[in-house]
């Protein structure tokens, strides 16, 4: 039997960054304050009324001012696409002016031209884990519905100016980080531990609502528009054949699977009841119809580990999205999240056969403390064989999934190039094809250098995936 994989000839490869992890410049042009720069220490660490100096991503990469060189290194690795996103607080600075900020809008119309100088197709994310700083002080985020109408005027303003040059949307990164990051995902400054039920189902049902509406908009404003919702894909295994833990992944999946349902299918599934028992009070009329009739054009999401669950409840292991318990069977990265390439074949059967939608892999990648050292040849470089070994291996898993039938549209590695963490905020947890030379105290010369895996994603593209059958 054939045991190579093979990938569809328009599959789409490349990679992905958010805005508030690579630009800087955060305070730039107009540019107002979001919630990732009063997050100095990352989603685990606190929140700051003002940014602080030692924030790393008030510099990030200086992508804002070095975008041209990276897209270029980009389009030496032959991607065909490069996930991104536009900072909203570049846009609409407070999030409730009537008028956007032209300079803000000018800096993404460079940055998309740039992309298509070398026949790379953007694929943006409305909100990557960025709101405007005053809608999280003024209406604590997405609990209050006013947030909608800002929504849909930013994203009315970027469907409208960047018509033509960018035609893959997503609308939120990793939505249901709700669950877990209230604040950083959703603006709300209420503790995640004091959010009542009904809160959290509150701005969850705005956040899916507006998600909808925006959909729509897009649609209306280009019909070639591929729209798609995202969520941060954390499959979670029974912790052993005990019934009591089979129940508790099975639970812990709807977790996952409640926004999935709704953005694809335009409605609340029948266990909505069993996370939000009081849901039905917080939906309007005419809420399900724009749910109904808005749905997405395809499902992409991020994928770095699968989890374990049992009824013990335990939540030793925090994954990049949720909590879970560790697998006795997988190994570990530096920073302590499981390694499961079979996982991504089982998340995109099980994603496919839920929802029979077009797939679209946005995160994957191994973050690790890479070691600059000279090439030989006057220059510098990374031995990144372990960053190497886990792509290929979740690529392959990725060919056998599309052996199985599923329809996979493309991969962007994650933190293609190195960016600021969003758990932590540090420089030294590095993802890239492509070495940045700053470091977690902000020292550094911003240089970049190709990686070992540089050349090797390169050829991975090259060959259209086909070079990944070689041992
Ligand atoms: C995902 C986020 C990304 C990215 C990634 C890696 O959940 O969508 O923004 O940060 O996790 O996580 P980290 O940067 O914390 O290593």
């Amino acid at each position: 039997m054939d045991t190579k994989v093979s990938f569809p000839n328009d599959f789409l490869w490349g990679g992905a960054v958010a805005a508030n992890q690579c630009e800087g410049a955060y305070l730039e042009d107009g540019k107002g304050m979001s919630v990732q720069d009063v997050l100095p220490y990352g989603v685990i660490g606190p929140i700051f009324p003002g940014a602080t100096d030692q924030n790393s991503k008030n510099t990030g990469i200086d992508f804002y001012h070095r975008y041209a060189e990276d897209i270029r290194l980009f389009a030496e690795m032959g991607f065909k696409v490069f996930r991104t996103s536009i900072a909203w607080s570049r846009i609409y600075p407070l999030g409730n002016e009537p008028q956007p900020n032209e300079e803000g809008l000018s800096f993404y119309d460079k940055l998309f031209d740039e992309c298509a100088k070398y026949g790379i197709e953007p694929l943006v994310t409305l909100s990557h884990y960025e709101m405007p700083l005053n809608l999280a002080q003024k209406c604590n985020g997405w609990l209050d519905k006013a947030v909608i109408e800002h929504f849909m005027r930013y994203a009315k303003t970027v469907f409208q100016r960047y018509k033509g040059k960018v035609k893959y949307w997503i609308t939120f990164n990793e939505i249901n980080a709700i669950l877990t990051f209230p604040f950083m995902s959703a603006g709300i400054l209420l503790e995640n531990s004091r959010l009542s039920s009904n809160e959290r189902f509150c701005a969850l049902h705005n956040q899916l609502l507006a998600s909808a509406l925006v959909t729509r908009i897009g649609h209306e404003t280009d019909p070639n528009n591929k729209i798609g919702c995202m969520i941060g894909y954390v499959p979670s295994y029974p912790a052993s054949s005990k019934p009591e833990d089979v129940l508790a992944a099975m639970k812990a999946g709807w977790e996952t699977s409640l926004f999935l349902d709704v953005s694809v299918r335009g409605r609340y599934p029948y266990y909505t009841k069993r996370l939000f028992p009081n849901y039905e009070e917080h939906i309007e009329d005419g809420d399900r119809k724009v749910l109904k009739n808005n749905t997405v054009d395809f499902i992409s999401f991020s994928y770095y580990m699968s989890t374990c669950r049992s009824e013990r409840g335990n939540e030793s292991c925090l994954t990049n999205i949720q909590f879970g318990e560790k697998n006795p069977y997988l190994p570990e990265s530096q920073w302590g999240w499981q390694i499961d390439p079979k996982g991504l074949r089982y998340s995109l059967n099980k994603l496919y056969d839920m929802y029979h939608k077009p797939l679209f892999i946005v995160e994957n990648g191994l973050g690790a403390k890479d070691v600059l050292i000279e090439d030989g040849r006057g220059g510098y470089t990374v031995n990144d064989d372990y960053r190497i070994a886990y792509l290929r291996e979740h690529l392959l898993q990725v060919g056998e999934a599309i052996k199985d039938g599923v329809d996979v549209m493309g991969y962007t590695a994650w933190g293609c190039i190195d960016i600021v963490s969003a758990s932590t905020s540090q420089m030294s947890k590095r993802y890239g094809f492509i070495y940045v030379d700053r470091n977690d105290d902000g020292s550094g010369t911003l240089k970049r250098y190709r990686k070992k895996s540089f050349n090797w994603y390169k050829e991975v593209i090259r060959t259209n995936g086909s070079c990944l059958n070689e041992t």
